[in-house]
Parts: C-alpha cells; sequence; structure tokens
C-alpha cells in the first residue's frame, strides 16, 4: 500500500492512540514516564503528539517586553527583578504606537500569536487601562493576544476578557516543594488563584515553568502533576530551560542535562494530549539537534524572534532556516488545529499531502 492511500497515523482515532484526558495522575506514574527508555518515551509522546496535531506544524508567537525591569518580586531566575543588579534600567509602559509597530513587525516575519509582557507584581488599574487599548489594537491585527502582567484578580481578569485577550500567561514555575528556594514574595497558592481567575473570566490559559534551576527531578515530576491538575489543562505549557542571567542568583547553577529536558517535554506531551507544549526560553543555548529532539518529544509551539523579553533568542533567519532543515511549516491561526474525532474530506486530503514522506514512522508504528 503506498503511504498517500493510508490515513496519517495523527488521523488515527483508535483508543491506543487517543488516550482518555486525565487530571489525576500521581507522581509515581508521572516518574515512572520520566524513568522510560529514551526511545520509548519519545515514541509514545511521538504516537499521542500525532493522534492530536500535525506533527510538523509548529505554533509561532512573538513575545515583547512592554514593561521592563524593577520589578518588586525577587524570583531568583529573573533579569527582571529590582532585587538583582543585571544592568537593567526601569523602564516606563510602553507606548501604544510603539507595541502597535512591533505587532506589526511580528506579523509580517510570520507570528501568529503575539505575547505582552510586564515586570509587574500585578497591574495597576491606570495601567490596565492603556494595556487593554494594546489588546484591542494587536488584535485589529488579526494577531491572537497573550498578555503576562503578574496576579490578576477577578475583575481585572475579566477586563482583560471583555478587551478580547486570547491568553493569558502565568506559570508555576517549579515544584510546590521547591517554589520557596525561588520566590519568597508570593505563594504557590497566589499563582493557582491568578490561573482560575483567568480561567473563570473565560481566557485561555498558558502555564509553565522553568527547568535547570538546580531543581530535582522529582520536582519536574510534581510541577507537570500540577500543571495536569488544571481542568482543563492549560491551552499552552510553556517550557522553559534557564537562561542563566549574570547579576541574579541563578547565574552559575549547573547545567542541565539537555536530553532531561527533552523528557520532560516527552512527559508533558503525553499527559497534556491536547496541549500546546512551547519549546520556550533558552532555544539560543541549545543546538539544532536538542531543538530537533524537542520537536519530536512532541513541542509544538516557540518564541519567535530575536529577543525573549529582555535576554536573546535565536535569529529569524536561522529560525527559518530549521524549519525547511525539519520540514517544520508555522501552523495558521485557525480554532480548528486540533484534530479531534470528526475528520472533514477536505482535512483529511490535507493531511495526507503534508504526509507523504511519513512512510517509515508509520510503518515503525505499526510494527
Ligand atoms: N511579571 C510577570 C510574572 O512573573 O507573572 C510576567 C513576566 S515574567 C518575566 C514571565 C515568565 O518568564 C516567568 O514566570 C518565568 O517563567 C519566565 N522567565 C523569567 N526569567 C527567566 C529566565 N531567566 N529563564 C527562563 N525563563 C524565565
Ligand atoms: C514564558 O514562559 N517564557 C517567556 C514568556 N512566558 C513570558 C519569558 C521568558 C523570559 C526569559 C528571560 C528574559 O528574556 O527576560
Ligand atoms: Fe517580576 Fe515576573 Fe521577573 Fe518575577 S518573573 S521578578 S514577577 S518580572
Amino acid at each position: 500500500m503506498s503511504a498517500a492511500s493510508r490515513a496519517p497515523a495523527w488521523t488515527d482515532s483508535s483508543s491506543a492512540s487517543r488516550p482518555a484526558i486525565r487530571h489525576d495522575w500521581s507522581l509515581e506514574e508521572i516518574e515512572a514516564l520520566f524513568a522510560l527508555p529514551f526511545n520509548d518515551l519519545l515514541f509514545r509522546a511521538q504516537q499521542v503528539h500525532r493522534a492530536h496535531f500535525d506533527p510538523n506544524a509548529v505554533q509561532v508567537s512573538t513575545l515583547l517586553s512592554i514593561k521592563t525591569g524593577a520589578c518588586p518580586e525577587d524570583c531568583k531566575y529573573c533579569p527582571q527583578s529590582g532585587h538583582y543588579n543585571t544592568g537593567l534600567g526601569k523602564e516606563k509602559l510602553l507606548e501604544i504606537e510603539k507595541v502597535v509597530e512591533q505587532a506589526k513587525a511580528a506579523k509580517e516575519a510570520g507570528a501568529s500569536r503575539f505575547c505582552m509582557g510586564a515586570a509587574w507584581r500585578s497591574p495597576r488599574e491606570r495601567d490596565l487601562d492603556v494595556v487593554l487599548e494594546m489588546v484591542g489594537r494587536v488584535k485589529a491585527l488579526g494577531l491572537e493576544t497573550c498578555m503576562t502582567l503578574g496576579m490578576v484578580d477577578t475583575h481585572q481578569a475579566s477586563r482583560l476578557a471583555k478587551a478580547g485577550l486570547d491568553y493569558y500567561n502565568h506559570n508555576l514555575d517549579t515544584s510546590p516543594e521547591y517554589y520557596g528556594e525561588i520566590i519568597t514574595t508570593r505563594t504557590y497558592a497566589d499563582r493557582l488563584d491568578t490561573l482560575a481567575n483567568v480561567r473563570e473570566a473565560g481566557m485561555k490559559v498558558c502555564s509553565g515553568g522553568i527547568l535547570g534551576m538546580g531543581e530535582a527531578p522529582r520536582d519536574r515530576a510534581a510541577l507537570l502533576q500540577q500543571l495536569v491538575r488544571l481542568d482543563p489543562h492549560p491551552e499552552s505549557v510553556p517550557i522553559n530551560m534557564l537562561v542563566k542571567v549574570p547579576g541574579t542568583p541563578m547565574e552559575n547553577v549547573e547545567d542541565m542535562d539537555p536530553l532531561e529536558f527533552i523528557r520532560a517535554i516527552a512527559v508533558a506531551r503525553i499527559l497534556m494530549p491536547k496541549s500546546h507544549v512551547r519549546l520556550s526560553a533558552g532555544r539560543e543555548q541549545m543546538d539544532e539537534s536538542t531543538q530537533a529532539l524537542a520537536f519530536l518529544a512532541g513541542a509544538n509551539s516557540i518564541f519567535y524572534g530575536d529577543t525573549l523579553l529582555t535576554t536573546g533568542n535565536p535569529q529569524v533567519e536561522r529560525d527559518r532556516a530549521l524549519f525547511d532543515k525539519l520540514g517544520l511549516h508555522p501552523e495558521p491561526i485557525a480554532p480548528e488545529t486540533r484534530r479531534d474525532d470528526e475528520q472533514t474530506e477536505t482535512a483529511l486530503a490535507h493531511a495526507i499531502q503534508r504526509q507523504r514522506d511519513d512512510a517509515l514512522f508509520y510503518d515503525a508504528a505499526r510494527g
């Protein structure tokens, strides 16, 4: 049978490749996934990935810091905390026109989502007025919008949602057990409250964490367990590799084994089958092979553009070349990017065309 006449694996609706969405994974079960032989783990993650997503599509977001530095929080990883001297000055909230200009440039470069971040503990009402206008102006360009502004209460979340904000990012960062080593100025419960407020207001949730902060393997499993408990799962799960910024207390923390990072991506993919898992900060320090493995493990979103908030990200040209090398394409903005149970004829034909060189993997999967 030729590859083109078979339905591609990611349209397969058999229960083996479409396990139930669960929120009750035990720590032991998650640790057992981490302990699988690497090839078995990646194979399983890839199977789950193909059951829900086009495996060669990657969602592309661009970040902009709309208010940089002098943050009152003491997050030990963060170059923007006012507690550490990282050489960043205190900047005011960017003017709306500058934000719109950057969003237009991001769209022209190929981004589908524009994420705006502010170094706040939480937004003040008068700042929120400006921020809401930014949301409207960026959405009007035809981009999806995401903001990360610190803690938000129900009123603030509802104002953001009414302005049309699509996603709100608020990371859990690490396990509840390790959290106290990293941040003392807000609690884990504060973070969970913000996530609940965002969900209640009707926005999509973007929440993940940072690896490579000296945490134990159990902390990685525990972080993922916390994310998995959120019901529904966050639509977007950024997995950041710590960017070690001179002047922060984490500047000299020991490097994490990149293969352990890949394992965490694969486990996130298995636990949260329908979420976009973002290979987030730290790509500039990663070689192409590590990034390719992350995509194989189920990562299907990246930050695109030469800077993250204050630190570097791969140049746009480098990312374009990497996509070409790997045969990846940017995921279009479309609500129907997830492969849910019903496949239309058109979607299937489209899928088969994209998957024409997929015969090898398919044969292995049926092995
Ligand atoms: N101030 C807001 C807050 O923390 O809620 C939003 C901005 S904050 C910079 C957004 C996220 O960036 C943090 O939660 C953290 O996960 C990530 N981040 C910050 N510094 C980082 C670093 N050096 N390496 C990796 N991720 C980092
Ligand atoms: C996320 O999880 N990572 C992004 C975004 N969400 C806001 C931020 C990464 C910041 C890396 C350090 C910096 O550039 O300042
Ligand atoms: Fe402030 Fe956010 Fe950085 Fe923490 S991570 S210091 S809250 S900007």
